[in-house]
């Protein structure tokens, strides 16, 4: 029998595998596709290739997180998110909104957004947790330090797995008591985010660390920069960001098959086809598996054909 958190949110589609949300990243300078995106026509092309792609979510965001990034100011910030999402809503494509601001959550929420990916976890914005909870949305609530242009210098931890869990843990308490519902909160240990390659490696392995927290999981390591360093040439030079897909790719098929809730990718159709070889992997393994008293028979109904993605069965 599954023993773990639950791996879904409410309000939210329930496949037996992760949710894929895809990037739309509307700003200028994000680190990977910044720029593409920046008018609205290409960037409602491109989210309707996400979705055409596979993803079940797509994540408009309007503030570039990458390390050193200004922050735009919040109407520039409306103004970016805020025709994308309604043209999108009013396709029925599900939309997440990628902001540390309440004032562009309300808004995009009024706009048709049916979650808030808030990678600052709300510690950017005293008004956020308040706004999600009168909201009723969901909300997925990211380990963060401190703003891009500081961030890497906030890389001290006694125990990276354990500080970050701790600190996710601390927020977590702070939505809950503001009226956030828990079924409405996912957790992301926030890969790239005041953390060192190394550091980014320990959180991808520790899953079953930031399970034991009790709410689903989202894995963001698309194209990030300790993939490229990880791929390096010989003479140092990193592998660049649009060369990082197949290594995204890895990660995607590893963290869905620990029970990752959603991955966050930016190449849509690889992520796609690696949630469902993980389900799959996972329903494999669930079979192999010698039935124990609390266990649910491999052919029942209910084993891994449910609402959790694969790797979600207690060891
Ligand atoms: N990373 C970026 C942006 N949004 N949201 C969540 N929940 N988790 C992340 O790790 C995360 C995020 C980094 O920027 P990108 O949009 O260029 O990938």
């Amino acid at each position: 029998m599954y023993v773990g958190p639950p791996r879904h949110l409410a309000g939210l589609p329930q496949p037996a595998r992760a949710l894929v949300m895809g990037v739309l990243n509307v700003t200028p300078d994000s680190f990977s596709d910044g720029g593409r995106w920046a008018d609205t026509d290409a960037a409602l092309a491109h989210g309707r290739r996400l979705v055409a792609e596979g993803a079940d979510l797509v994540d408009v965001g309007g503030e570039s997180t990458r390390p050193g990034a200004t922050r735009p100011s919040v109407q520039e910030e409306l103004d970016r998110v805020l025709p994308v999402i309604t043209r999108l809503a009013a396709e029925d494509v599900l939309v997440s909104v990628d902001t540390m601001r309440a004032e562009v959550a309300a808004a995009a929420l009024d706009a048709g957004a049916v979650l808030v990916n808030d990678v600052s976890g709300g510690r950017a914005d005293p008004d956020m947790f308040g706004t999600v909870a009168g909201a009723g949305a969901p909300y997925v609530l990211m380990h963060w330090r401190a703003h891009s242009a500081a961030m890497q210098q906030q890389t001290d931890y006694t125990d990276v797995v354990e500080d970050v869990a701790t600190e996710l843990a601390d927020q977590l308490a702070l939505a809950l008591a503001a009226g956030i519902a828990p079924e409405r909160i996912a957790l992301d240990p926030g890969i790239g985010f005041s953390k060192t390659a190394d550091q980014n490696w320990d959180v991808l392995a520790a899953t079953e660390r930031y399970h034991a927290l009790g709410h689903p999981l989202l894995v963001a390591a698309s194209r990030k920069r300790f993939l490229g360093t990880l791929l390096a040439d010989a003479d140092g030079t990193l592998r660049p960001p649009v060369d990082r897909d197949d290594a995204t790719t890895a990660t995607t098929a590893l963290a869905a098959v620990a029970g990752a809730w959603c991955i966050r990718a930016h190449a849509v159709r690889p992520t796609a086809d690696a949630v469902r070889v993980a389900a799959r992997w996972g329903r494999g393994q669930q079979a192999a598996r010698p039935p124990t008293a609390d266990s649910q028979p491999a052919d029942s109904p209910a084993a891994g054909t449910g609402s959790q993605p694969a790797g979600s069965v207690a060891p």
